[in-house]
């Protein structure tokens, strides 16, 4: 600080591999991007919801007074809800906002809504809904099994190989839900190589997994990792090198799945020679490889991005079934693991502190979607959807509200969310920045970021816990979400039949401080609860954070199950593993039997659609940023090129269509376009383009608003469910062409705010 302003973030004292992405929240703060008052769309502060809604996204705004603002908000929260009931309000609001346990934007919105009588909500995350809908029924909660997740330590005690699908990309590891007090994974990583692991990754990119590492490389096709898992096991059986113990101790028909798995139910043997056709492994590689695990102590991970393709609940289901039939789960060390390295906390032995959170309240309206499906109920009110077997309707949305999350980001085939968003009448967000989702909205208000406000901070698999403090005034007219939510509620009648004053019941009376005091108070009778001592909160305050001791000993998955299945079964049906779920058989979805399956996704390397799109597009998560968030900043502007979000390519498929180092090119397929330079790149696959997500979505609307000048993938994915089991996103079953681009390139506006006038 100097003379009471911000002048230099540094990293946590005990933070031994601090981000560099964080340093940029400062920069950001006062940037070119933030908005300074609340904001009203031209189309709509004229027409109301009668308004052009094909406007969205290239429309000018109204600078307004917060009382015009909040008035205007009230009124339409208040319009929809009479017209439609609570459930034509849409506020899934999916996102991951800034950390903290108070100002949470989410939970602010969703105690607002929940008392205002509710809202049509969302389910599962764009992460991995695939896994969090199957894991129960094969092998538990997948929450459960991350709090739970074999650390490091452990696989360096106790496995000798560790064989990575989706590599183990450490770069993602910057990252933690609520934060991280030390950045440890790459230095956990190393401490196993050391201890003697190897590691093989499995994957279209070689820097999936860190180089220090020496991984064997097997470039396989993407979307294709089950049929290698399943010529993984074909091989164990056929040479007898499956644990046929465990199975049947500890799992629940496997049988049922042989038939399967060796041909004689289908006629297809899943072999090595089978898989080889499709995943670009060979036949020799896959045996060689059954072998070597058979053979060792091995440790199989997925990651989480396995999830997000079509059929991307059969991986993870897959996984569960080849290590059973290795015999190592539950074992220091080996079974499975669910996205090491995915984020910061995957495989950390940490303490489990659930710390305390700002109470939500209940949300009276049952109404849901999962969450990818958003553009799908968007375009279609009434119609039935099958969600985890069983089946649903889709709401009809007035009003949708965004606060900490931005779908402009997040969701696939923007082009299509640009359409489907035309069907509500009223978009209100919450938003420090002019985000694409900001420029989305009709009324936006401005937002402070983590630096203007105190806060609790700290993640449930962490043992820091931070007392984050205000270090500058909110920007321009920014208020807290809080804030936001409490001047809505003192314009607004809580539900129907309450008599109680909404304001009132919103805020409880308190304060900043006299919520932070509640929240910490809570936090610590949870800690002592479990035997752990915190200091009082003043003293927490004073020393900027607290840490709690690590466990003594490496936290190992499935151990009590292993230990005593009857006495620790898991919350499966049959409380074993289930390699066969007569829940899922039950469902009757095509082409899901009860047992794990390889299916050919829509779009991949082995598609007819190749002919026309020959090239699988992975958008994976971006070195520089967290999602979206940030890419404004001087770090990750470094790692554009031209100022386009840059693309990775084998120098076979470069050379094809003449285009060097460094060319601009143009991403297309069906569905849209994005501007990008090519980095040529022996480390993927051929055949794959790597762009990683988080360009701000920057429509050329003049010359072809399907085209993203600026590289977003979203403009190209396909809006696809992973199945009708979980209804995941399958963003990453995509193909698309690349051609060079040799004309002027239109320039990047995603960072110019939209124009903006004064009312009158
Ligand atoms: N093609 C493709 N798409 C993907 C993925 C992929 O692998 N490929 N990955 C998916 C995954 S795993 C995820 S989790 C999603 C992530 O999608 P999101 O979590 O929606 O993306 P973010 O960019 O983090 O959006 C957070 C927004 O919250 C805003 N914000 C920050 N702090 C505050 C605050 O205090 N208050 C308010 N009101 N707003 C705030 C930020 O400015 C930002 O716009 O993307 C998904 N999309
Ligand atoms: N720096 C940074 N870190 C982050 C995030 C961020 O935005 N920035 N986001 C965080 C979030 S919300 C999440 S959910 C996690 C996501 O964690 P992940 O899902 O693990 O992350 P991704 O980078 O999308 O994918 C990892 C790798 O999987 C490979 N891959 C893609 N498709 C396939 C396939 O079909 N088969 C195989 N074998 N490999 C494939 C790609 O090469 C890719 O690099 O990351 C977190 N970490
Ligand atoms: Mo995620």
């Amino acid at each position: 600080m100097d003379s009471g302003k911000p002048v230099a973030l540094h990293g946590f004292e005990e933070d031994t591999d601090p981000s560099p992405i964080g340093d940029a929240m400062l920069e950001t703060r006062d940037g070119p991007c933030r908005i300074v008052k609340p904001m009203v769309r031209c189309g709509f502060l004229e027409h109301g919801k009668a308004s052009d809604r094909t406007r969205r996204g290239n429309d000018s705004f109204v600078a307004v007074e917060w009382d015009f603002a909040l008035d205007l908000a009230a009124s339409e929260l208040a319009r929809v809800r009479d017209e439609r009931g609570n459930e034509g309000i849409y506020a899934g609001s999916y996102g991951w906002a800034s950390a903290g346990r108070f100002h949470h934007a989410q939970s602010q919105m969703r105690r607002f809504l929940n008392l205002f009588g509710g809202f049509t909500s969302s389910r599962n995350t764009y992460s991995y809904a695939a896994a969090e809908v199957i894991m129960p029924h094969v092998a538990g909660s997948l929450n459960k099994l991350l709090l739970e997740h074999t650390s490091w330590r452990s696989i360096a005690e106790g496995a000798k190989l560790v064989v990575a699908f989706g590599g183990m990309p450490v770069r993602n590891a910057q990252i933690n839900p609520g934060g991280i007090g030390n950045h440890s994974q790459a230095s956990d990583m190393m401490a196993a190589k050391k201890a003697g692991v190897e590691f093989v990754s499995i994957s279209p990119s070689a820097p999936d997994t860190m180089e220090e590492l020496d991984a064997d490389w097997l470039a396989i096709k993407p979307n294709t990792d089950v049929a290698m898992m399943l010529a993984l096991a074909h091989t164990l059986v056929d040479e007898g090198l499956h644990d046929q113990a465990f199975l049947e101790k500890y799992c629940v028909g496997f049988e049922a799945f042989l038939p399967y798995l060796m041909g004689t139910s289908d006629g297809v043997p899943k072999n090595a020679q089978w898989a080889e056709n499709i995943t670009g492994i060979s036949a020799d590689s896959i045996i060689t490889l059954a072998r070597r695990m058979a053979n060792t102590l091995t440790m199989i991970s997925v990651s989480w991005s396995l999830t997000r393709q079509q059929n991307g609940e059969q991986p993870y289901w897959m996984v569960v079934v080849l290590a059973a039939m290795l015999g190592g789960i539950g074992k220091p060390g080996t079974g499975f693991a669910l996205g090491l390295s995915a984020v910061s906390s995957i495989g950390s032995d940490r303490v489990h502190l659930p710390w305390a959170a700002l109470p939500t309240g209940k949300n009276p309206v049952d109404r849901f979607i999962p969450v990818a499906r958003i553009a799908d109920m968007l375009l279609n009110p009434g119609k039935p959807f099958q969600y985890d077997g069983k089946e649903y309707i889709y709401p009809d949305i007035g009003l949708v509200y965004w606060a900490g999350g931005n779908p402009f980001h997040h969701h696939q085939d923007l082009n299509r969310l640009r359409r489907a968003w035309q069907q509500v009448e009223t978009v209100i967000v919450n938003e420090p920045f002019w985000t694409p989702l900001a420029r989305h909205a009709d009324i936006v208000f401005p937002t402070t970021v983590s630096l203007e406000r105190n806060d609790l901070s700290g993640s449930s698999r962490d043992d820091y816990f931070f007392a984050t403090q205000k270090v500058a005034e909110p920007f321009g007219e920014a208020r807290n979400d809080r804030d936001i939510f409490a001047g809505l509620a003192s314009r607004l009648q809580p539900l129907s039949n309450s008599t109680t004053d909404f304001l009132e019941a919103f805020t409880e009376g308190r304060n900043e401080d006299e919520w932070l005091r509640e929240l910490y108070r809570e936090t610590k009778e949870r800690g002592e609860n479990l035997g752990y001592s915190l200091p009082d909160y003043d003293a927490f305050k004073k020393a900027g954070f607290l840490k709690l001791d690590s466990p003594a000993e490496p936290k190992v998955l499935l151990e009590e199950f292993r230990s005593d299945p009857a006495a620790h079964p898991l919350s499966t049906p049959s409380g074993l593993i289930e390699i066969f779920s007569e829940e899922i058989a039950g469902f009757n979805l095509k082409n899901i039997p009860g047992h794990p399956v390889w299916n050919e996704p829509i779009e991949w390397l082995g598609s007819e659609n190749t002919a026309k799109h020959p090239l699988h597009l992975v958008s994976h998560q971006p070195t520089r940023r967290l999602h979206s968030q940030l890419d404004q900043s001087s770090h990750s502007q470094a790692g554009k090129i031209k100022g386009r979000e840059p693309c990775n390519i084998n120098p076979s498929d470069a050379a094809k269509r003449k285009i060097k180092d460094g060319d601009m090119v143009r991403l297309f397929n069906d569905r849209g376009a994005c501007l990008s330079v090519a980095r040529i790149d022996a480390n993927v696959r051929e055949g794959v383009v790597m762009l990683a997500t988080g360009a701000w979505y920057d429509p050329d609307w003049s010359n072809d608003p399907n085209c993203c000048k600026h590289g977003n993938p979203n403009s190209l994915t396909a809006d696809l469910p992973t199945s009708e089991l979980a209804q995941g996103p399958g963003a990453l079953t995509c193909l698309v062409e690349l051609e060079r681009f040799d004309k002027t390139p239109p320039k990047v506006t995603a960072f110019v705010p939209p124009e903006i006038s004064n009312l009158e």
